[in-house]
């Protein structure tokens, strides 16, 4: 069954009637890893995978809510100390609890929702969760005057106060903001951003999913934060959004190695980012995909967030003369994201699914993915 029907026919069954329905998008990062929570840029785009739900209010101070794809419900409150158990629908009180101390309005509602962001894979399944239902909320609820940005930041602070990840902006921004066709390059100290058209006519994204479990809750992904925070106290600066290798370099002998090399990544990517774009703009692809190969190599050797599979995606993708190929995301598993020629995309996807069933075991799963709109609703 399609998506949409899905979701609509659940509702009726559980519910009756009908709610209203909304979406909102998974993401890509075509360069900029781990510079959001350090005041850096970022590039990414939402796709065409969304997490989708229909919402109504019950007239009631409860809200009750199905996850279809995990067939699990959960009912509850909208005080402090209603918090659910399940991991899921914490995304959602979460939600709710960040418009409530904003001042914003909540109240009981009913929602079955799904998706086809697939989970643990990287793509931000959770921040087009928060997305989702941030947006449909403000609709509903507050006649959307909360803005956009702020209900990025709703999604981001669900994740601090929630869910344990202490997540940069980037996820729930390009999950609110996307732009079909368009990557959105995003500072992240300003908040200022800039739509880049992105249609490249002789390359697609293609997405290798290692399926090594990516589950930031569980990973040191907090600790590199931390990392870096050391780091930019110890420069006297607010982040290392400010910092460059001299500053560092005059630190050396001050810091530990291991937070040496992550600030070092950190500041050799915040520049990849700008270079990105502007090579996108001249049509220089190769560039590109250059950057995104050392991207690659700083994840794994420098910022340490690779693993042996991603690692090895990476180097068969370069074997078989891919532009560019990256590990996305906050990294401990997930997808590469893969800047593929036309004419290679057959061949490569065969290659990298036969190379690394034989060493691992299994074969990745693969993704082609649409540059798409961010959240939005879908029934009046
Ligand atoms: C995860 C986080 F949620 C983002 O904020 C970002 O830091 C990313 O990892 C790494 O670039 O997706």
């Amino acid at each position: 069954m399609e998506l949409k029907e899905k979701v609509i026919s659940t509702f009726a069954d559980r519910f009756g009637g009908e709610g209203t329905l909304y979406a909102s998008a998974g993401r890509i990062n075509l360069i900029g890893e781990h510079t959001d929570y350090n005041g850096g840029f970022v590039f990414p785009g939402a796709i065409d995978k969304v997490i989708m739900a229909d919402i109504r209010p019950n007239g009631t101070d409860k809200v009750r809510v199905y996850s279809i794809d995990i067939n699990d419900y959960a009912e509850f409150g909208l005080n402090e100390a209603d918090a659910p158990e399940a991991s899921w629908a914490r995304y959602i009180f979460g939600v709710c609890r960040e418009i409530l101390k904003r001042g914003g309005k909540v109240e009981g509602f009913d929602a079955t929702f799904a998706g086809d962001v697939p989970l643990g894979a990287g793509l931000s399944s959770s921040a087009a969760l928060e997305s989702c239902f941030a947006f449909a909320l403000n609709d509903l609820f507050n006649n959307n005057s909360i803005d956009k940005f702020e209900l990025a930041r709703i999604g981001q602070s669900t994740e601090h106060n929630y869910c344990g990840v202490n997540c940069g902006i980037m996820d729930q921004f390009a999950s609110v903001m996307g732009k079909k066709d368009n990557l959105m390059r995003l500072d992240c100290r300003s908040m200022e951003f800039e739509y880049f058209p992105f249609k490249p006519e002789d390359h697609k994204l293609v997405l290798i999913d290692s399926r090594v479990k990516h589950e930031l809750a569980d990973s040191p992904y907090n600790k590199r934060r931390a990392s870096c925070e050391r780091v930019a106290k110890r420069l006297g600066i607010e982040t290392l959004r400010d910092a460059d290798m001299a500053m560092l370099d005059a630190v050396k002998t001050d810091i530990t190695a291991e937070d040496y090399f992550r600030a070092k990544f950190v500041i050799e990517e915040k520049d990849r980012v700008l270079k990105v774009c502007d090579a996108l703009v001249a049509g220089d692809y190769d560039t590109v995909g250059r950057c995104m190969y050392e991207t690659h190599a700083g994840l794994s050797k420098d910022y340490e967030v690779s693993c042996e599979e991603l690692d090895f995606l990476n180097d068969v993708a370069k074997e078989c003369g891919v532009t560019g190929s990256r590990i996305m995301g906050g990294g401990f598993g997930g997808c590469t994201i893969n800047l593929v020629k036309n004419e290679l995309i057959p061949s490569f996807i065969e290659t990298a699914k036969t190379r690394f069933n034989e060493k691992y075991g299994h074969e990745p799963k693969v993704y082609e993915v649409i540059i798409s709109d961010g959240a939005h609703k879908i029934t009046e």
